[in-house]
């Protein structure tokens, strides 16, 4: 190798975490576009999401998770062995915590489990939202954790507004294995985007449905067709399991499915710099939680942690 001909560096790192710790968020500040959705509710990423960033001669594909807690129903655990498959994939883990909850029983659940997963794998620690809390407690909480397992790294983080992330980010850039890259320079995700565009709608569903949001709900993409004029239409599909669920979705005279329709049609058309016509269709579907192809759809494998 040559002076000209710099080493190329590229790995997967896995973002794990309690619901609601702040790893979409995180994989959004890193790529620099929203890949993820993120909202205040937890358990709001089912699948591993994929975003890539360069760092220098480094690729880094950061893989998201959904939050790691104590399943009891199908998807909960189809979800959960999502995340731990996550883990088991990559070349770094990057475990992320809340400042201000610390080192709570779910992340001691979440580490005893990493000590059986990592093996040589070097694992770090995210202490994100130190926005929240006052700085003299995180050396405090820092060391806790620490005597808790033996992370390879700590860094203190704010995904949100972006504070020690760069170091983060350099951190990995080196930790990475040498190899070639493995996706295009300007690739930021390799999510295909109609399951983008049923995560979109299923966000702006979330923000605008707050508690009354039926978690038994899903958005698939049933059709994309692409217009002589440049524009997409896509219609999509939430499946609901009750009547009553529906009633919900639609809102009074129809109202918050409108809403829902315009934020999401909005983010949509802003991401795919065209104009996009987006239809929704509310389907009661009593079953769709015992149905392998909705879990397919969602990226999730129907018997995985189950
Ligand atoms: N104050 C503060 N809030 C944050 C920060 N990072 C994330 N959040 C908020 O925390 C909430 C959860 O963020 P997400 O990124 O969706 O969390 P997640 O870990 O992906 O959650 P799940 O997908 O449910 O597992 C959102 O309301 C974020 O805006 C941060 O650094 N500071
Ligand atoms: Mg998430």
């Amino acid at each position: 190798m040559t002076d000209d001909t710099p080493e190329t560096r590229a790995g997967f790192v896995a973002l794990i975490g309690e619901p609601n710790a702040g790893k979409s968020t995180l994989l959004n500040k890193m790529v620099g576009a929203k890949v993820s959705i993120v909202t205040h509710k937890v358990q709001t990423t089912r699948a591993r999401i994929r975003g890539i960033t360069m760092e220098g001669n480094s690729q880094i594909i950061f893989v998201d998770t959904p939050g790691i807690f104590r399943p009891r129903r199908r998807l909960d655990r189809s979800m959960v062995a999502a995340a731990w498959g996550g883990a088991a994939d990559a070349d770094i883990i990057i475990l992320l915590i809340e400042a201000h909850r610390g080192l709570t029983e779910g992340v001691k659940a979440i580490i005893e489990q990493l000590a059986r997963t990592a093996g040589d794998r070097p694992v770090a620690l995210a202490i994100n939202k130190i926005d929240r809390v006052k700085a003299e407690n995180l050396l405090a909480l820092s060391a806790e954790m620490n005597a808790a397992y033996p992370f390879a790294k700590t860094f203190m983080i704010s995904a949100e507004k972006g504070y020690g992330t760069d170091d983060l980010r350099e951190w990995l850039a080196k930790e990475v294995p040498p190899g070639p890259w493995l996706y295009p320079e300007d690739q930021i995700a390799d999510l295909p985007m109609r399951m983008i565009a049923a995560e979109i709608t299923r966000e702006k569903l979330t923000l605008r449905l707050h508690e009354e949001l039926p978690y038994q709900l899903t958005v698939e993409t049933e059709n994309w067709e692409e217009r002589k004029d440049g524009s997409a239409k896509i219609d999509q599909i939430i499946y609901v399991l009750r009547d009553g669920h529906k009633g919900i979705v639609l809102g009074h005279k129809g109202e918050a499915i409108r809403a829902v329709g315009k934020a999401a049609r909005e983010e949509l058309s802003a991401f795919l710099e065209r104009p996009v016509h987006l239809f929704l269709t509310v389907k009661v579907r009593e079953n769709w939680l015992d149905e392998a192809e909705r879990f397919r759809e969602m990226g999730l494998d129907f018997n995985d942690g189950n």
